[in-house]
């Protein structure tokens, strides 16, 4: 073991408690200074290490680390992992890369966003706490299948919290994911298509998973919709595992998204399926109960006293009631 990991195994090991520099140092038969380095390569390496004067060094449980990411990666080969501790969004940084010529496989991800971004520019907020995540694919695909993109991450990221956290969750169509009737996790699919051949250029799928709540609680504005997986007792390194199984789940899908296999599975973990909900459509709300999604993902509608129709989601969103 070098110096840098046996000083992160001490940390570790603590908990969540403070250690002192000068218990590290007499621990590994090491200087100050030699522990001091070493906190730095880890913070480098993207693992956050707090410092408290008098007290020491202290990482919180739910800590990101490109390499506890890998060591849970089904495939070593297929993901190439940046871990970032703080970033205004990691779709924009991942589609800027991307039009630069970033290679299929690219994958950022962040302790928290000052500019989260949701679908139609909304907000989607990323404190500390959460999994912000973009993953850079360039599919050989048609555009007008790109929605099953979006519906495949969904589909992962459901097996992937259920896997590791054995909780129960569903998903609102068309990219959000619910446990006990509150949004768990977002999905914005982002792309450039090219207009002569009519096929997919990239995409960069972002996923947002509230994993713990924020320390000052969520914001007022979601603090109504939103949740988290866990409200206390968070396994240690929790985040590393979840990401990987997301990245690992992601890949199985990706090599069919359009399958019959993948969207009955989404149909069958859907939450609105012989619901009332509410429909906003160019500013317009109305209810209706939702009948079915068909193998496009789109969605089929019966209005209250109307025909039954049918909605893509570029065309409606959905409130539940
Ligand atoms: C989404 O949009 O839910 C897509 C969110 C995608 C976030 C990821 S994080 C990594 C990557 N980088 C980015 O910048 N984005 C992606 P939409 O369906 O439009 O939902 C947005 C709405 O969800 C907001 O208007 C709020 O009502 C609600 N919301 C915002 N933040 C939330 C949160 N943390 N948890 C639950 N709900 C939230």
């Amino acid at each position: 073991m070098t110096t840098k990991e046996r000083v992160l195994e001490l940390i570790k090991n603590e908990g969540g408690k403070s250690l002192s520099g000068e218990n590290i140092a007499k621990a590994l038969g090491i200087s100050r200074t030699a522990v001091w380095k070493a906190i730095n390569a880890l913070r480098k390496d993207g693992y956050s290490i707090s410092a408290t004067t008098n007290k020491g060094y202290s990482m919180d449980g739910d800590y990101i680390s490109k390499n506890e990411i890998e060591a849970h990666l089904a495939d070593k080969n297929r993901y190439m992992i940046t871990v970032l501790n703080e970033i205004d969004s990691t779709n924009t940084y991942l589609k800027s890369a991307a039009e630069k010529g970033e290679k299929d496989g690219s994958v950022v991800i962040a302790e928290t966003q000052t500019a989260g971004r949701g679908r139609l520019g909304r907000h989607f907020y990323s404190d500390k706490g959460g999994l912000y995540m973009s993953i850079l694919i360039r599919p050989d695909m048609p555009t007008e299948r790109s929605l099953f993109i979006t519906t495949g991450a969904a589909v992962a990221v459901s097996r992937a919290i259920e896997k590791v956290c054995g909780k129960k969750v569903g998903i609102k169509w068309v990219n959000d994911i619910f446990i006990d009737g509150k949004k768990v996790c977002g999905i914005l699919t982002e792309g450039a298509s090219d207009f002569e051949t009519g096929r997919l250029q990239y995409a960069v799928v972002g996923i947002g998973i509230n994993v713990t709540e924020p320390k000052g609680k969520f914001n007022a504005e979601i603090a109504d919709i939103a949740t988290a997986i866990y409200e206390k007792d968070v396994p240690w390194g929790i985040k590393n595992r979840l990401a990987a199984e997301v990245l690992n789940q992601f890949s199985e899908i990706m090599k069919a998204p359009d399958d019959k296999t993948v969207i009955d599975e989404y149909r069958a973990r859907s939450i609105l399926i012989n619901k009332e909900v509410y429909i906003i459509e160019n500013g317009e709300m109305k209810t209706v109960t939702v009948i079915d999604i068909d193998d496009t993902a789109a969605i089929i509608l019966k209005p209250d006293n109307g025909e039954i129709i049918k909605k893509t989601s570029g065309e409606i969103s959905i409130k539940v009631k």
